[in-house]
């Protein structure tokens, strides 16, 4: 009796990506969901355009992760990423539904749970993504709070981030990441910066200055032998940013809105970002593209910086 051939997981890496893995290149890891449910179409596209080009500027290969026709795609080439930023319906995934996706040749964005994960998979330590999911606002009650945090703790990958959205509550997703030991950096700043604006008025755990003193961190952690992800929280350039006493008034109708339609679960944070930019015009969005595009060169700074000797 033959025994059934046991299934390798289907997963791509493209050409960009292979080569600079061939030659140890420094790769930057990027997630989709911010592509399919954090930003309109062309937005999205621009965006994630421009985030790609920063990172090659920088000396480093962007890697966009994603899931499409049930394959694990590790960096995109262009008219994939035009493709997918068309997508509508594509799943939003994250620890628990990456597989699920996979073996039902489903398409679906990677979350930063998710990205983390086939980051750490595919050998790339250096992610770069917009803001992370957290704690969100009263869930005492309503129990939701992202895997994110969760995956922080568990993959050793670096993720760049513009701070959390004041959707989230930023004190108590603080709390969460320091009892599970997560370091979170804030870059050349005091204070925790709150995505659209550089203040969230909560004193940042940590501040490293420079890309070698974040990437010699890590390495004296991997010499510790200590796993799980860092945080590093760049602010959003001082040009680009919308001051929170601002953002607020938005927020707080926003999440009056999300109760009274009723949303709950996965669809939470698109939902109110989708509000957010309606309110503000576009503004949002705007801002949104600056700090992401931030966040993507530090991340290559960062990445280049742990592959010098
Ligand atoms: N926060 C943002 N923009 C985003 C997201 C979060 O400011 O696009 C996305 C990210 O992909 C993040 C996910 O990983 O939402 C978190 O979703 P949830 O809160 O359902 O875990
Ligand atoms: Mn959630």
């Amino acid at each position: 009796m033959t025994k059934p051939s046991s299934p390798s997981l289907p997963m791509e890496y493209s050409d960009e990506v292979a080569a600079a893995r061939a030659r140890g290149a420094p790769i930057v890891a990027l997630e989709s969901t911010i592509i399919t449910h954090g930003m309109p179409y062309p937005g999205n596209l621009n965006m994630a355009r421009s985030v790609e080009a920063i990172i090659r500027e920088q000396g480093a290969v962007p890697a966009t992760i994603a899931v499409i026709h049930g394959v694990l795609h590790i960096g995109l080439d262009d008219a994939k990423l035009e493709a997918l930023s068309k997508t509508e319906g594509a799943m939003k995934l994250s620890r628990a539904d990456l597989a699920f996706a996979i073996a039902e040749r489903r398409t679906g964005a990677t979350t930063v749970a998710a990205t983390m994960i086939a980051a750490a998979r595919a050998g790339i330590s250096v992610f770069a993504t917009g803001g992370i999911g957290g704690v969100h606002r009263g869930a005492e009650q309503s129990f939701d709070i992202s895997a994110d945090l969760d995956e922080l703790a568990r993959t050793g990958v670096i993720v760049v981030c513009a701070g959390a959205k004041a959707i989230l509550d930023i004190p108590k997703t603080l709390e969460v990441l320091e009892t599970r030991g997560v370091p979170v950096v804030t870059y050349d700043s005091e204070t925790f910066p709150a995505f659209w604006s550089r203040d969230s008025g909560i004193k940042s755990p940590l501040m490293l200055n420079s890309p070698a003193a974040i990437a010699n961190f890590q390495k004296m952690r991997d010499l510790l032998g200590i796993d799980g992800g860092m945080l590093v929280a760049n602010p959003v350039p001082e040009e680009s940013e919308i001051p929170r006493e601002e953002m607020e008034i938005y927020i707080t109708r926003a999440l009056d809105n999300a109760a009274s339609d009723e949303i709950v679960g996965k669809a939470v944070t698109p939902y109110l970002l989708d509000n957010l930019f309606h309110m503000t015009d576009g503004r949002s969005l705007e801002t949104n593209i600056a700090l992401v595009e931030n966040n993507a060169r530090l991340a290559a700074e960062i990445a280049v910086a742990l592959t010098a000797k």
